[in-house]
């Protein structure tokens, strides 16, 4: 019994230390989190319309509208295997909300093409925001561009944190089957560091509960063993 108590504060005190690291970082910029892109009905292609509800995309939901999840061997990523055409069948949005620094400021580099199947508008346009952060719209034209020569450019969004978690978004304004591709989004801080939260005071104050209860748990088995 005595040990059983030990085990339970071991445990305790572990479940404390895990959520105390267990941050929430920015995570999956590249889209290759996750089930990835199915075959389409009877198509080779490689692609698959995820709606709101949707948890395909680790880390990020379908706000509204739909994209397209592509595979590679449906068009050529800039990253990795996966892409997004950020109008699925409609114009669509999608966001991630992730740590942040109040007052730190955060530099978005991410990848940005158009469909290429020639379907309207011509221009495609890319909205980016982030909470408390401009919107900015981005925007690109594929015209000579193919399936295997997609024209990936990086773009650039800043924004400076105004608490400790930011939702950045990216939305479609092509309200057609044929929008903006969008890949390999990274977050950076100012100084260049990923975006990681640093320790907060309620994540230092847990750490302490934890190492509390480690030498708790450790007093008890030196007592009992
Ligand atoms: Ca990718
Ligand atoms: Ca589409």
């Amino acid at each position: 019994m005595k040990t059983l108590t030990s085990k339970f504060w071991l445990l305790a005190a572990s479940a404390v230390a895990a959520t105390a690291v267990h941050a929430a970082p920015f995570q999956n910029g590249s889209f290759e989190d996750g089930p990835g892109p199915k075959k389409s009905g009877n198509s080779v292609a490689w692609v698959t319309t995820l709606y709101p509800g949707d948890n395909s995309l680790t880390g990020w939901t379908i706000s509204s509208g739909n994209i397209d999840y592509m595979d590679t061997d449906f068009w050529q990523a800039a990253a990795g295997q996966r892409s997004l055409d950020m109008s699925g069948t409609q114009a669509g949005s999608i966001a991630q909300t992730f740590d942040t620094v109040a007052g730190t400021s955060y530099s978005v580099t991410f990848s940005l093409a158009g469909n290429p199947d020639g379907g309207a508008p011509a221009t495609k346009s890319l909205r980016v925001a982030a909470t408390g952060g401009p919107q900015t719209d981005y925007s690109v034209t594929p015209s000579g561009n193919s399936t295997s020569n997609m024209g990936w450019a990086d773009q650039t969004y800043s924004f400076t944190a105004t608490g400790a978690s930011t939702t950045l978004s990216f939305t479609s304004l092509a309200a057609s089957s044929s929008g903006p591709a969008l890949d390999n989004v990274r977050v950076t801080g100012v100084t260049g560091t990923p975006a990681v939260s640093a320790p907060t005071l309620s994540t230092w104050a847990m750490l302490g509960m934890a190492g509390l209860l480690i030498a708790l748990a450790l007093r008890k088995r030196r007592l009992t063993g």
